[in-house]
């Protein structure tokens, strides 16, 4: 497959290129193993929908738990491994070739609701599952789970390359959980989202089923921020379907079908998110080395105004000295009141260009966002290309702001000019040259 040729040299030119950037910049890139990894399913959706069977019918036998009362209280990470075992949440958060280390931030809480399942199983070569708890109204917000559960799902979303959000006949979208899901986590992630609407069989008949498709349509659109609903998979688990059921099963076996040959074709896919990631991660550090730049210049302009006032003194003593005591052929006290004079003023000039040029850093970190604005005007006057920019800026400001507002602008490194150009011509052209 072309991504395996092509993996390799995108690795390539971010260890080459753009790390030695992102050190000077002291901006964190997404490690090798989550670029090399294969592509993730997230599965999403209120308990009992059946997103621990769906795992199961994908491994054709019993790998995690199912039950009609709430059974997942954690996340499960479903890997290869040629040795089959289950790890808990520290060894999963600190193996080093797996994409999980971030997920300490959200706290102990969380390590302690994961865990990993290494299974000999040929679809895991291609990809990893993700179960997770089922979403419950309880408080509606969640509140009582050890750890930010929407915060944690956010981070799962955007590492993963599709998000299977379940529903069930019996919850069409009504759950606390479920709505927070959608409009604080899932946004912005939408495009990866695929809606299952799983155990077809349980509707007592046609009517019922398009009362509940109709009130889940009706949902989602409230919830979700986009204009086109994303792809329903109306399905049911064939080895779990009742026996008297009311509806042709045909369609929805066609759908569960179509659905696991999505998920076949996802490492196809995945090349085109990983260059899409690094474009996106080249161009948020090209923005904060350019706004880092361009008040170091700043910086820079002004203490040399300075210098050159105070140049412009000295000058003036040494002339006028020089001048006078030459023609006179004698040092009088008028010299000696200049030569102080100057003497002093070309200090006090130094004094103040220094002072203004540590008022310049921290007027230009404090109003961060005019700093970019300034840097970008010729690029933010283009209309085609202010969105974009304001989102990378939007991406990179945070990150960017902690730095400067703790060390100030000893705390990055210069980044030479023609390092710069490189991750400019990265961003035009190299990387998507990679697509082709
Ligand atoms: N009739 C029928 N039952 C199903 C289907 N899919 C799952 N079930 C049953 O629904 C119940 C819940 O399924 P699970 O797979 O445990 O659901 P889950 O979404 O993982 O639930 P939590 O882990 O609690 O979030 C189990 O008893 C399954 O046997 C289906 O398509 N049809
Ligand atoms: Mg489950």
């Amino acid at each position: 497959m072309q991504a395996t040729a092509v993996l390799p040299q995108l690795l390539d030119i971010r260890d080459k290129v753009v790390r030695p950037v992102a050190d000077a910049q002291r901006m964190e890139l997404l490690p090798a193993s989550a670029i090399s990894a294969p592509p993730m399913v997230l599965l999403l959706g209120n308990h009992s929908s059946g997103k621990s069977s769906l795992i199961n019918h994908l491994m054709a036998r019993k790998v995690q738990r199912t039950g009609v009362a709430p059974t997942d209280d954690g996340f499960t990470v479903l890997m290869y491994g040629d040795d089959e075992r289950t790890v808990d949440g520290s060894s999963l958060t600190t193996h080093p070739d797996l994409p999980f280390s971030e997920l300490t931030r959200f706290g102990p809480g969380l390590v302690q609701h994961m865990s990993g399942q290494f299974l000999n199983n040929e679809l895991l070569k291609q990809v990893r599952l993700i179960d997770s708890p089922g979403m419950i109204d309880a408080s509606g917000s969640g509140s009582e789970r050890l750890y930010d559960f929407i915060s944690v799902i956010r981070w799962f979303a955007e590492q993963c390359d599709l998000i299977l959000l379940f529903f069930d006949p019996e919850k069409p979208g009504t759950t606390g959980e479920t709505i927070a899901t959608l409009t604080e986590a899932l946004s912005g992630v939408d495009h990866k989202l695929r809606i299952v609407m799983n155990k077809m069989d349980l509707f007592d008949g046609i009517r019922d089923f398009a009362r509940t498709y109709g009130a889940l349509c009706w949902n989602l659109s409230r919830s979700l921020q986009t204009k086109d609903l994303p792809h329903i998979y109306t399905t049911v688990i064939p080895e779990l379907v009742r026996e008297d059921c009311l509806l042709p099963l045909d369609g929805f076996a066609a759908a569960l079908l179509e659905l696991e040959q999505y998920i076949n074709n996802l490492p196809r896919n995945r090349l085109d998110t990983v260059i899409s990631g690094t474009i996106n991660e080249c161009q948020s550090l090209y923005v904060r080395c350019q706004v880092t730049e361009y008040l170091r210049n700043k910086v820079k302009t002004t203490r040399l105004n300075g210098y050159a006032t105070a140049g412009l003194f000295a000058l003036i003593g040494i002339f006028y000295i020089g001048l006078t005591a030459f023609a006179d052929e004698a040092f009088t006290r008028s010299h000696l009141i200049v030569g102080l004079a100057s003497f002093i003023l070309f200090l006090v000039s130094i004094w103040i260009s220094n002072k203004l040029a540590l008022w310049t850093e921290h007027k230009g970190i404090n109003q961060l966002d005019d700093t970019f604005h300034a840097a970008f005007a010729g690029e933010l006057a283009n209309r085609g290309l202010a969105d974009d920019l304001l989102h990378t800026w939007s991406n990179a400001r945070d990150g960017l702001a902690k730095i400067l507002v703790v060390d100030g602008l000893h705390g990055l490194k210069k980044v030479p000019k023609r390092k710069m150009k490189k991750l400019r011509t990265l961003i035009d052209t190299e990387l998507p040259k990679l697509r082709q």
